[in-house]
């Protein structure tokens, strides 16, 4: 059985100092570093996601002229009011430097349609439009996702969900995860989330025993 470790927006402003910073962040690196020597040892693929936004993505707070972390209605969807972050060609969007990129075999951009957001590696919020990133693991003959990254309450709750749905058997890596928590249980309820959607949950420890 073909496998893939998906690395979901290992990026610096998701990491400390960032302009979104997601507790802990940084200490998923090496859990992903550990991870990636894991697989590719094993012959498995490695891919990742890249949060990449225009100047003017309409997710941001300044763009709407409002507060950063309120709520409101973006394309007809809820949403909430993000500072800017991951703007295409800056810093703050590259992958964490820590991260060993080299062993990365395809990175998948998403968020760059400015009238919606994408926190999953697959599609929009919206379900609009599709990233490359399944026709990429179906060429590859990868019927198995390894998930792992930030944030555990967007994107990789998102990724997930979506992966379940287009027929992939998922394992997510919990330790590998941090959730912005913007209400404090954000986190362990989209593991919940998960697991209840199908997908199994693991600790690097329990993975790579
Ligand atoms: C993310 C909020 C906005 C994420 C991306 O990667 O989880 N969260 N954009
Ligand atoms: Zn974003």
């Amino acid at each position: 059985m073909k496998r893939a470790l998906l690395l979901v927006d290992l990026q610096n402003d998701f990491c400390a100092g960032g302009a979104l910073a997601v507790p802990e962040a940084d200490s998923t690196v090496d859990v992903a570093n550990a991870l990636i020597g894991f697989c590719k040892a094993r012959g498995d693929a490695v891919v990742a996601t890249q949060d990449w936004h225009p100047v003017n993505h309409g997710s941001f707070a300044r763009v709407q002229r409002t507060e950063p972390y309120s709520q409101g209605k973006l394309d007809g969807l809820r949403q909430t009011w993000w500072p800017d972050h991951c703007v295409q060609n800056s810093e703050g969007a590259e992958l964490h430097p820590l991260l060993n990129t080299r062993d990365i075999d395809a990175v998948f951009q998403k968020g760059e349609n400015p009238l919606i957001d994408s926190y999953s590696g697959f599609f929009d919020n919206g379900h609009r439009q599709k990233t490359q990133l399944d026709d990429w693991l179906f060429r590859n003959g990868i019927k198995q996702l390894i998930v792992m990254g930030l944030a555990t309450d967007y994107c990789v709750k998102f990724t997930v969900l979506d992966a379940l749905t287009l027929g992939y058997e998922v394992t997510v890596i919990t330790d590998g995860c941090r959730g912005v928590n913007l209400q404090p249980q954000d986190g362990l309820k989209a593991f919940q989330t998960m697991s209840a959607a199908g997908a199994t949950l693991m600790t690097l420890a329990d993975f790579t025993y």
